[in-house]
C-alpha cells in the first residue's frame, strides 16, 4: 500500500462564476478517493499574472490534502474536475473556468511531459505563496535544483504583486 503524502493543490479561475466554482471544487477535493482534505485557504483575487495572461481577475486558493493517490493518479482526478467545470486549453496562461495545479507532493520531485512538481513558477506567484502561508506558514521544500526553499523567505519577492484576500471559505 502506498504511503500517505501531504500534497498542496492550487486552485484558480477567471471565467464564469469563479467564487462558486472554487467553493464547489473545494468540496469535490474533500471527496477525492484515498485522500483527506486537511486545510483550505481563503479566496484571493488578483489580476492575471504572467506572459500572455489576460481576461478578468482571478480567484485563487490553495488546499492541503493527505493522500495515498500517486502524483499521476492525483493529476488524473484534478484534470477530470477541470474538464467537468468546462476547462478548455487554448494557449498557455489563457483565461480558464478552472485550473488545478499540484504545487507540492510531499518533498517529491516529478518531471515528465504531464507533470512538473514542485510547480516551476510557484515561487514567483503571490497567488500561490500567500494562500500557502495561511495554511502552512513554516512550509519548506526543495526546488528542482535541490535548493531548500523557505516559504517565509520568498514572500518579500512577491510583496509588490496586487492581491486581495477575500472572505474565509
Ligand atoms: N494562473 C495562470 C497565469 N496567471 N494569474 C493569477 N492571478 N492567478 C492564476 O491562477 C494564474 C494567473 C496560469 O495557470
Ligand atoms: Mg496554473
Ligand atoms: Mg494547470
Amino acid at each position: 500500500m502506498s504511503s500517505v503524502v501531504t500534497a498542496y493543490v492550487a486552485l484558480g479561475a477567471n471565467l464564469g462564476d469563479t467564487q462558486a466554482t472554487l467553493h464547489a471544487v473545494i468540496s469535490e477535493l474533500a471527496r477525492l478517493p484515498k485522500s483527506q482534505l486537511i486545510a483550505q485557504s481563503s479566496l484571493y483575487s488578483s489580476p492575471p499574472f504572467g506572459p500572455n495572461a489576460d481576461g478578468p481577475d482571478y480567484i485563487n486558493a490553495v488546499v492541503a490534502i493527505e493522500t495515498r493517490l500517486l502524483p499521476h493518479e492525483l493529476l488524473d482526478q484534478l484534470q477530470a474536475m477541470e474538464h467537468a467545470h468546462g476547462r478548455e486549453r487554448h494557449y498557455q496562461n489563457a483565461p480558464r473556468t478552472l485550473d488545478l495545479d499540484i504545487v507540492l507532493y510531499g518533498d517529491k520531485q516529478v518531471r515528465d511531459e504531464r507533470l512538473t512538481i514542485p510547480h516551476p513558477r510557484m515561487h514567483e506567484r503571490a497567488f500561490v505563496l500567500l494562500p500557502l502561508t495561511e495554511i502552512k506558514p513554516d512550509l519548506m521544500w526543495h526546488n528542482e535544483q535541490g535548493q531548500l526553499q523557505v516559504l517565509q523567505k520568498l514572500l518579500p519577492s512577491v510583496a509588490g504583486q496586487q492581491i486581495t484576500q477575500q472572505t474565509a471559505v
